[in-house]
């Protein structure tokens, strides 16, 4: 028996402990813990990079079929709490929050005992709209976004512009129709909605890929990458709306 296995003793509650596997836990806990988001003295969030307010909202979102709540802020530091009947799409969020540095706080319930539909479209219909809510008059952001993401043996690229103007061409060929149970029908369905409230101009490109469960994801992490950058400020825009038109907004 290996020293380490030796070592190995249960807890009152069943783990497996050892004064060297609290040691390697507390270092985990130490690296993977997120930063804790900046607050002004009046409370407000502060973004960690720019210094200026957070830009943060939330949208609520009930109906007979689904209740969802969304709250967004897109100066965050990537901190995400997805609390969906929706596993699959749990870790498709904690994607969008983890690699676009947004705080993502998701919560939902829905009629899954029929299938998972209205309940990611309505996750993502709010979530559309809570972006755009937070990105106001999006005045002094880069508008445009890219990004090409690889997962393995699977590349997708994304290119989006926050133009307020909803489109969405979706290029993706899943080989797997579900992804445990989650149905990969939904992925496409999810953008669709997403773009529908944020009035986001959406392109997304499958460049490779077998795996269906990596394909899906590389499409999330290119997404949030897109996002991130087309969120962010642009320091030489000086807060000037990044339109000929000088409107981004959809009304
Ligand atoms: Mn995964």
């Amino acid at each position: 028996m290996l020293a380490a296995q030796q070592n190995l003793r249960c807890n009152a509650s069943g783990r497996v402990s050892s004064s060297r596997n609290a040691r390697r836990v507390l270092l985990v806990a130490a690296t993977a813990a997120p930063a804790q988001a900046a607050h002004a003295a009046n409370g407000a969030p502060v973004s960690s990079y720019t210094g200026k307010p957070a830009r943060v909202a939330t949208v609520k979102r009930k109906t007979k079929e689904t209740e969802v709540e969304v709250t967004i802020n897109l100066d965050g530091t990537g901190v995400c709490v997805a609390e969906t009947p929706v596993g699959f799409l749990n870790h498709m969020l904690d994607q969008i929050s983890s690699h676009g540095l947004f705080d993502l706080t998701v919560k939902a319930t829905g009629d899954t005992w029929i299938d998972d539909h209205h309940t990611v479209e309505d996750i993502a219909l709010a979530l559309g709209g809570a972006m755009s809510q937070a990105l106001g008059d999006r005045k002094g952001i880069h508008r445009f976004g890219e990004f090409s993401a690889p997962l393995d043996e699977a590349l997708t690229h994304v290119v989006l512009d926050l133009s307020g103007r909803p489109h969405l061409s979706c290029d993706l060929n899943i080989p797997a129709q579900r992804i445990g149970t989650f149905d990969t029908e939904l992925v496409e369905h999810f953008f669709m909605s997403f773009s529908n409230t944020s009035g986001t101009t959406l392109h997304i490109r499958q460049l490779a890929g077998k795996n269906s469960h990596h394909i899906v994801e590389a499409t999330f992490k290119a997404f949030a990458r897109a996002l991130r950058k087309a969120c962010e400020y642009d320091e030489r825009r000086a807060g000037q709306i990044a339109s000929s038109k000088g409107v981004l907004t959809q009304k």
